[in-house]
């Protein structure tokens, strides 16, 4: 078994990737080929995803990549993206419109509209998943009645789509599906009930498959428009991003932990056999989504650096135009815990005046507000690192697994400010990295199923831990100052 390269494509809600990477017996290796930034469009009253856009950048990555890979061979793509969102094709394949961001308001009061065809504690206790305004169930109710759902013929999820384009061959990847709130996560197939009561046509949707399943290779004018040589086969991975990035957590076998994917979003849980459906869980906004090899992802969705790249984007339109860097050192300065926010509240949700929402959480709740832009971010950072702590704890109780380490994986391992409050929140030690967890999980993935590697997803994780750089950091400080925090959030 010698080393192949793949490329994993990884298209993350602030910027796209392809990565390619190196697996083989005792080898693993990921080099950057190509990142663009994503950047929704606003047009007509609707956020969309500029999704010609990224998937242009997944050609040019492809170029890259075969460029970059030993002898220009790729063995194979794998494709994960963000979750919820898809794109609507009609009877001749063609894409219906931009698929819409989900952070558009369009599903305002959806939920409550889905509430009155089916109880959220019937609907819990079919998908196992959390409320989020944005489930892809909520943005088909919200969309009832357009032209665009009326013409549909088929529904791809992001990463579903962009297979599509790159090989013609339709398909549903599991862990992305498991994210539509159609799945029932005890079988692994679709909640047809839940559907009926909806009126959704799951035949809408193409034949499941699951990470690494064969999904097609690459059409003849992707291989001419990229530069390689066929044949190029592509495999299904976790394709919603969140399974890849928890595949791709270091975790040292028979040691028990906690994850933490922190990108635009902080996914915070554990990894389990059977989904938790208790009231209990849901009442916890608890989250149970399919990973790989059949695992359950029961985590909690956090606001994350969405809050951070929100406040920046607001201070660049001001013109001040502040170094990520040189805040976080000025953040580490601030006064401790002086004012925290709920990093849970659907309420940071849409885009748009993060610090002067942040501001405003804080004088509702009685705290005082950040002076300057480096305490907002110490606000920031201290408001995630004590949901994170919640969530471990939640996770904790409400699974019945008790864990010894949190792993943090995502562009927020980066961030060291970040990992060594949420190790002192949690009270237990952190091990940061690797920040492209999604693309390792995603190369991982193909590489077993192209022979390169064998074993288990613990197999799978020590080779990851056997050649990746980890950082530790020891919780510190004093548990009693966090307890307050949470009493100021939770009331
Ligand atoms: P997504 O996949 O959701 O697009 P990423 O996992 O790429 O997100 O994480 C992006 C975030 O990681 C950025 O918004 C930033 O807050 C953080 N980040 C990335 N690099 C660094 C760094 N060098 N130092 C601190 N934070 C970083
Ligand atoms: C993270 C993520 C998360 C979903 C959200 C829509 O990128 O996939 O797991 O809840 O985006």
């Amino acid at each position: 078994r010698t080393p192949l390269s793949f490329a994993a494509v990884d298209l993350g809600a602030s910027s796209g990737r392809v990565m390619v990477g190196t697996a083989g017996p005792g080898v693993l290796e990921l080099r950057e080929a190509h990142r663009f930034p994503n950047r929704p469009v606003r047009a007509g009253g609707t956020l969309y995803w500029d999704v010609l856009g990224l998937y242009r950048g997944v050609l040019d990555g492809l170029r890259k990549a075969g460029r970059a890979a030993p002898r220009g061979r790729l063995a194979s793509v794998g494709v994960d993206s963000w979750a919820v969102d898809h794109g609507l094709l009609d009877a001749s394949g063609a894409l219906l419109g931009n698929p819409v961001h989900y952070r558009d308001g369009r599903t305002a009061g959806a939920a409550e509209r889905a509430a009155a065809v089916l109880p959220p504690e019937e609907l819990y206790a079919a998908t196992g998943l959390q409320y989020q305004p944005f489930n892809t169930l909520h943005q088909l109710v919200a969309a009832r009645g357009t032209p665009a759902l009326e013409a549909a013929r088929r529904l791809l999820l992001i990463p579903d789509l962009i297979s599509y384009w790159l090989t013609g061959e339709a398909g549903t990847e599991l862990t992305n599906a498991s994210t539509t709130q159609l799945v029932d996560p005890r079988t692994g197939d679709w909640a047809r009930p839940v559907a009926k009561a909806f009126g959704v046509d799951l035949s809408l949707f193409p034949p499941l498959r699951r990470p690494g399943d064969p999904a097609g290779e690459l059409l003849g004018e992707v291989l001419e428009e990229c530069g390689l040589d066929g044949p190029v086969p592509v495999t299904a991975v976790g394709s919603h991003d969140t399974a890849s990035a928890v595949a791709g957590v270091p975790a040292e076998s028979g040691r028990a932990f906690a994850y933490i994917a922190t990108g635009t979003w902080s996914l915070a849980g554990v990894e389990l056999e059977a989904p938790v459906l208790t009231e209990e869980s849901r009442a916890a906004n608890f989250t149970n989504e399919l990973g790989v090899d059949g695992t359950v992802r029961y985590l909690r969705n956090i606001m994350g650096l969405w809050l951070l790249q929100e406040c920046l984007r607001s201070w660049e339109a001001e013109g001040l135009a502040p170094e990520l860097e040189a805040l976080l050192r000025e953040a580490a300065k601030a006064p401790a815990l002086r004012s925290v926010v709920d990093a849970g509240d659907p309420a940071f949700l849409a885009p748009g005046r993060m610090p002067a929402r942040i501001a405003e959480a804080c004088r509702r709740t009685g705290q005082p507000v950040p002076r300057d832009p480096a305490e907002t971010v110490r606000c920031v950072l201290d408001s995630l690192a004590l949901a994170h702590r919640r969530a471990v704890a939640d996770a904790q109780r409400l699974s019945g697994r008790e864990v010894e380490v949190v792993h943090i994986v995502g562009g927020g391992a980066r961030n060291e400010l970040l990992c060594r409050l949420t190790a002192d929140a949690c009270g237990l030690p952190v091990v940061a990295g690797p920040a492209e967890a999604a693309a390792f999980g995603n190369v991982l993935v193909q590489a077993r199923a192209a022979g390169a590697v064998r074993g288990d997803l613990a197999a799978l994780r020590s080779l990851l831990r056997a050649t990746r750089p980890l950082r530790h950091h020891e919780p510190m400080g004093d548990q009693a100052a966090w307890r307050r925090a949470e009493a100021a959030v939770c009331g």
